[in-house]
């Protein structure tokens, strides 16, 4: 399954790391992980912080609404403090973008996340470590149509890799 990792507040370099290590220690088998990319805030408030992102892909057992838990109470431990205000600035944001082939719509839980295929910040990542990866419900590769959104938008391409 592979997860999306953000950060816009705070010590994001530090929240990344520790993200990602809870990540690896949820994993049963392998872990892969992404470089971490410094993105300009999408659909956030004005003024937002950039963020830190990274998408991660481990191998489980454990069904998703435990792994939804399991990140909800997560990011509360990592200081992320509810807002009415949306994509307002937080500390940590752990996003489940897909499980397997599987594809479920409830209200509390889209998989895969809905705007996996339209985010830079999800797809450049993720075309590091799975370029060939089709998503459940896309008929293009993940690396496909991360090249085809930097054609469409390049003003809001990511600004850079942090870590690089
Ligand atoms: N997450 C959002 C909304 N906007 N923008 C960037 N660059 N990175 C994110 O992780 C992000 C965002 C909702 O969770
Ligand atoms: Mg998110
Ligand atoms: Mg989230």
């Amino acid at each position: 399954m592979g997860i999306g990792i953000g950060t816009n507040l705070g010590n994001r370099q530090h929240q990344m790391a520790r993200a990602i290590a809870f990540l690896h220690s949820l994993s049963e088998g392998h872990f892969l992980c992404s470089s971490i990319w410094e993105t300009e805030p999408v659909d956030c408030p004005a003024g937002s912080p950039k963020f830190l992102n990274a998408v991660a892909e481990i191998e489980t057992r454990k069904p998703p609404r435990e792994l939804l838990s399991l990140f909800q109470t997560y990011e509360k431990v990592a200081g992320r403090r509810p807002s009415k205000e949306r994509n307002s600035p937080r500390t940590i944001d752990l996003d489940i973008l897909y499980y397997g082939n599987l594809m479920l719509a409830e209200p509390d839980l889209v998989i895969p996340h809905p705007r996996a295929s339209v985010r830079l910040f999800v797809l450049g990542p993720l075309s590091e470590i799975c370029p060939t990866l089709v998503l459940p419900g896309q008929t293009r590769t993940v690396e496909e149509l991360y090249r085809e959104l930097l054609q469409n938008h390049p003003s809001v391409g990511p600004t850079g890799k942090a870590n690089r």
